[in-house]
């Protein structure tokens, strides 16, 4: 089947193939489109940990980067594990160089497991450098109390932090309510228009490795294919939750 449109991911390798690039090419082939990659870090690991992350030399991912852009084109950018604050300038050069459009931000900072994906230093230029230029971002709740120093204990906290994190510059942020501790979840897709709250029941399971990167590659994929925001959000909550009711 021809695919329906181009989508470059840059985030990092995960050995285990459920989280990072390996996730997120499922993720886009599955729904339709073509995926890119530029690797910005190996991990090993599997499904008790992160074992070693070597890091990808900034020049490489920028070579990687720039020969998918100078020939084939993105129509969106999924941007995940970036490691490293020479990486992240290198990227935010890059998008703004080549004026790249549907740029979907997961702002990967640690594992489940509570290995470190990022420095702090590297936190302050994310803010800085990329959140401006997302036209959505996809905060956990650790990330987005991370984000805004402020902390989340229930769904009224995640609307006003997910206001807040709007006010930083991306176009829409998506706030996942995953880590509250209650049966139903809430996602909070915060736009310039307003709120829209999205709400389902929490499944029981250990089977969510990796759901940040299959969500956020999904909405990638959506909004290459001219999906509206909050289509493009449904389409993709789902897709992730069916993921989960049937892992391996
Ligand atoms: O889910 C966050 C994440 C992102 N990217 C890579 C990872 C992980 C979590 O393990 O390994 C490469």
């Amino acid at each position: 089947m021809y695919p329906k449109s181009k989508v470059l991911i840059i985030a990092g390798s995960d050995s285990s193939g459920g989280a990072g690039i390996q996730a997120d090419i499922k993720t886009v082939t599955l729904l339709g489109s073509y995926a890119m990659t530029a690797v910005t870090a190996v991990t090993a690991q599997n499904t008790m940990g992160v074992k070693k992350i070597t890091p990808i030399p900034t020049q490489n991912v920028q070579k990687q980067i720039t020969m998918i852009l100078d020939d084939i084109g993105a129509d969106a950018v999924k941007i995940g594990m970036l490691h490293n604050v020479s990486i992240i300038k290198c990227v935010h050069r890059l998008i703004k160089k080549y004026n790249l459009k549907n740029i979907i931000l997961d702002p990967v900072m640690v594992t489940k497991g509570g290995i470190k994906l990022i420095n702090n230093n590297s936190i302050v230029y994310l803010k800085k450098l990329l959140l401006p230029l997302a036209k959505l971002v996809t905060p956990n709740i650790p990330e987005a109390e991370v984000l805004t120093g402020c902390s989340i204990l229930n769904k009224e906290d995640m609307i006003e932090v997910a206001k807040k994190i709007l006010n930083m510059g991306p176009k829409n942020v998506l706030l996942k309510g995953g880590h509250l501790k209650s049966k139903m979840i809430f996602d909070i897709l915060a736009m310039k228009q307003g709120i829209k709250i999205f709400a389902k029941r929490k499944i029981k399971t250990k089977n969510t490795h990796g759901t940040g990167c299959t969500l956020s590659s999904a909405l990638a994929t959506c909004l290459s294919q001219k999906k509206n925001i909050f289509k493009s959000c449904k389409i993709s909550l789902h897709y992730v939750d069916r993921a989960i009711t049937y892992a391996p």
